[in-house]
């Protein structure tokens, strides 16, 4: 293995190289080697200015996550960066890339700031349920102002090299090649006798005692109830309070209440949870053009993010109309990315000029990959499938949009079942970041490879799945819903229980989320679905609801009314009347339902079908799982998902909830999964059970 930190001499420069790939984080044997090479260039008269760099595409991308677990060792960052700062010669930062949390605090305790074009400069700390630890609180507000650190340091979005210039982070461009630059303005800085700038010297911008507190309103309710902002925010005020050294303490108390809190670790898991297991990219076969097949809102979706991912699109669909409307939306989505400042007005043009339409299913015979998002009806797909198997090219992938459908009787229609898999995107396409692989029985390595590897190019989290109905999330989904339907009938209103589960931490209640996707979408597949339960309770409300045409905000009218077409929610007293109504049918007793209640009956019925799709391997971990509910269904992220929940709240708790409920209200949807059984009665969790099973693995191999 190479030295993590390496110092090469330039004439009077010294180039000290972070190189621990990836992404040059601050690992332990980085910290060290940092500290020893500071320690030996200051002491050597030969060297007059130091020039620190990352090796490979960027600066330092923090400190090293795998870390956090284990108990702190010496030497600490923030020593060996006040052991930087305090260096006697000049220390010029080259910086480049993703230069984050630990990264930027390092680039904060050099002495001068070079900076390619590529730089994106932050502190996603708080995405980490952690504040910067490492001096971060204490010098970006002395170079940037307390505004820019306060909304820097909360939202965890990096800044270009541009504004890192405008705040005062960064001192100059380097466009010429980074290290020369930096080279050589570290040579005239030595020979000029220009002294270390010091930012722990420099004054405190002026403030006021208000400032931190109105700042603290400003933030939404739910990250103020978070441990990590109020702690950013604290640990700025301290910044504006006391002196460098004693604010820089408090930070670092702070600092360490982030890191053992409940909330840092679930997201912890989150972070290594979404750059899980990955097939091997070696077998993805190249993707410059996609064919999308239908042009509604999902096809226009997929095709926005296809083509600002910077794949070629080949839009279809027979119907003039609909195309027109399809690119339509495609235009005005892309439009209104680069308005918004998401990508640049050259970014747009050229993601605009990957589109076309097409009218004929024929325009897509030469693509690499093809997306199937026609209407969601066995029939009509197995048709296209049929046209598909035989114009494509034979090393072409074929996938389908499915929600639902069985991806196996799909691919057999295409007489090439191993070219077949499943990519089901979450809708809006174009913003929603989850896409589930489906794995077909028959689909082929380097195709489950190559949609994979097409979703991360256009910046999606990927994760494999097994066929079955629903495949994971929207098999869940069902447990889930459920039970809110069946605590409708028993007397809990729709705001009542979606003010529980948001509470909770869900994005949004899941009456609200009905009325949103549309209830004519659910209705829909249950009417198609040939294994439907045959509990008449069973989505009873929401089928009643689609049935009187009360779809949800397009009709203006759902489980709740509207205003106007997304306009503001009210409850609707028809349809506590309805529900009444129908729970006199059905013979249920209705009764006053509490929050911790309906919380337990619907996380915990996720919590067990999710045990279920592991013991069937529908699911290769739960940390999958978890990557799903987060990035597919609002699931809150600082609870880690429904499997890391359901360790937190401990397994044997979870089982004893399920007995319960199961007493209560019947063995039918409350049998236990024989894999939660076994867990809560070892007093284990999904997590210890998922890494012995990757233990073994890694024996077996
Ligand atoms: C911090 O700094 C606290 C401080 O205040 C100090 C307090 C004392 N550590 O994302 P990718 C791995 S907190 C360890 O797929 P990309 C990652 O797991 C930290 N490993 O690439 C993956 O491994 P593998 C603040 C890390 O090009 C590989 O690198 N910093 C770290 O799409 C590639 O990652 C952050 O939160 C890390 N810090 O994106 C930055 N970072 O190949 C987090 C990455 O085995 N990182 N890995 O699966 C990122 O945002 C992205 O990784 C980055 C690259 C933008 C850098």
């Amino acid at each position: 293995m190479s030295a993590p930190v390496r110092i090469e001499r330039d004439g009077e420069v010294a180039v000290v190289t972070v190189d621990n790939p990836p992404v040059n984080a601050l690992s332990h044997a980085v910290r060290a080697a940092l500290l020893a090479a500071i320690e030996e260039l200051d002491a050597d008269a030969a060297v007059r200015a130091i020039v620190l760099i990352g090796a490979g595409r960027n600066f330092i991308a923090g400190a090293d996550v795998r870390e956090f677990d284990a108990p702190p060792r010496e030497p600490m960052l923030p020593g060996v960066l006040a052991r930087l700062e305090a260096c006697g010669k000049p220390v010029v930062a080259a910086l480049a890339g993703p230069t984050l949390g630990g990264g930027a605090e390092a680039a904060l305790a050099c002495h001068f700031r070079c900076a390619a074009a590529d730089l994106q400069l932050g502190f996603p700390e708080v995405n980490l349920g952690l504040l910067p630890g490492a001096g971060g609180t204490v010098r970006l507000p002395r170079l940037a102002g307390w505004q820019p650190a306060l909304e820097m340091m909360t939202s965890g979005k990096p800044v270009g090299r541009d504004a890192a210039i405008g705040h005062g982070i960064v001192d100059r461009p380097a466009d010429g090649e980074l290290r020369a630059t930096a080279v050589e303005w570290a040579r005239d800085l030595a020979s000029r006798g220009v002294a270390p700038r010091r930012v722990r010297e420099l004054p405190l911008p002026p403030s006021r005692p208000a400032l931190f507190e109105e700042f603290l309103l400003s933030l939404p309710e739910a990250a103020r109830r978070l441990p990590a902002p109020p702690r950013i925010v604290e640990a700025l005020a301290a910044a504006a309070m006391l002196p460098f050294d004693a604010a820089q303490a408090r930070a670092r108390t702070l600092f360490f209440e982030c890191l053992n809190s409940q909330e840092s670790r679930a997201l912890r898991h989150l972070f290594f949870a979404e750059r899980g297991a990955q097939p091997d990219r070696a077998l993805a076969r190249p993707v410059a053009q996609a064919g999308v097949l239908g042009s509604g809102t999902m096809g226009a979706g997929i095709a926005i993010a296809l083509a600002t991912g910077g794949i070629g699109v080949t839009l279809v669909d027979a119907k003039a109309e609909a195309l027109a409307a399809g690119l339509g939306r495609v235009h005005s989505a892309i439009e209104g990315a680069a308005r918004k400042g998401r990508i640049s007005a050259q970014a747009a043009s050229a993601a605009r000029e990957r589109v076309q339409g097409a009218a004929a299913l024929e325009a897509v015979a030469a693509c690499d990959l093809v997306i199937e998002a026609v209407y969601e009806n066995m029939a009509v797909k197995q048709e296209v499938f049929a046209k598909l198997g035989a114009l494509c090219r034979p090393d072409s992938v074929l996938a389908t949009n499915t929600s639902t459908l069985d991806v196996d009787a799909i691919a057999a229609a295409s007489g090439r079942a191993a070219d077949v898999v499943g990519m089901h995107f979450f809708s809006p396409a174009n913003v929603m970041r989850l896409v589930e692989i489906v794995r077909g029985r028959e689909s082929s390595r380097p195709a489950l490879a190559t949609a994979h590897a097409v979703a991360r190019r256009i910046g999606k989290v990927a994760v494999t799945v097994g066929n079955c109905f629903g495949f994971v999330g929207n098999r869940m989904l069902y447990a889930y819903g459920r039970e809110k339907e069946f605590m409708l009938l028993e007397g809990a209103t729709p705001e009542r229980i979606d003010r529980a589960l948001v509470e909770f931490g869900m994005a949004m209640g899941p009456n609200a989320v009905g009325d949103l996707a549309g209830l004519d979408v659910g209705w829909q597949v249950r009417r198609e679905w040939a294994g439907k339960p045959d509990d008449p309770r069973f989505y009873r409300i929401s089928d009643r609801l689609a049935e009187l045409g009360r779809y949800g905000q397009k009709t203006g009218r759902g489980f709740y009314r509207y205003g106007a077409p997304g306009g503001q929610r009210e409850p609707d007293p028809e349809v506590e009347m309805l529900i009444r109504d129908e729970a006199a049918r059905l013979g249920v007793a209705q009764r006053e339902i509490g929050d911790e209640e309906i919380v337990g009956r619907c996380i915990f019925a996720l919590v067990n079908e999710g045990a279920a799709i592991l013991e069937e391997g529908i699911a290769a971990s739960p940390a999958d799982i978890d990557v799903i509910w987060c990035n597919g269904y609002g699931f809150p992220r600082h609870r880690g998902g429904p499997m890391f929940h359901a360790d937190a709240v401990g397994l044997p708790k979870v089982l004893a909830a399920i007995r319960r409920f199961a007493a209560d209200h019947g063995e039918r949807w409350w049998t236990p999964a024989a894999l939660l059984v076994t867990l809560a009665e070892r007093e284990s969790g999904f997590g210890a059970w998922q890494a012995a099973r990757a233990e073994a693995a890694g024996r077996a191999t």
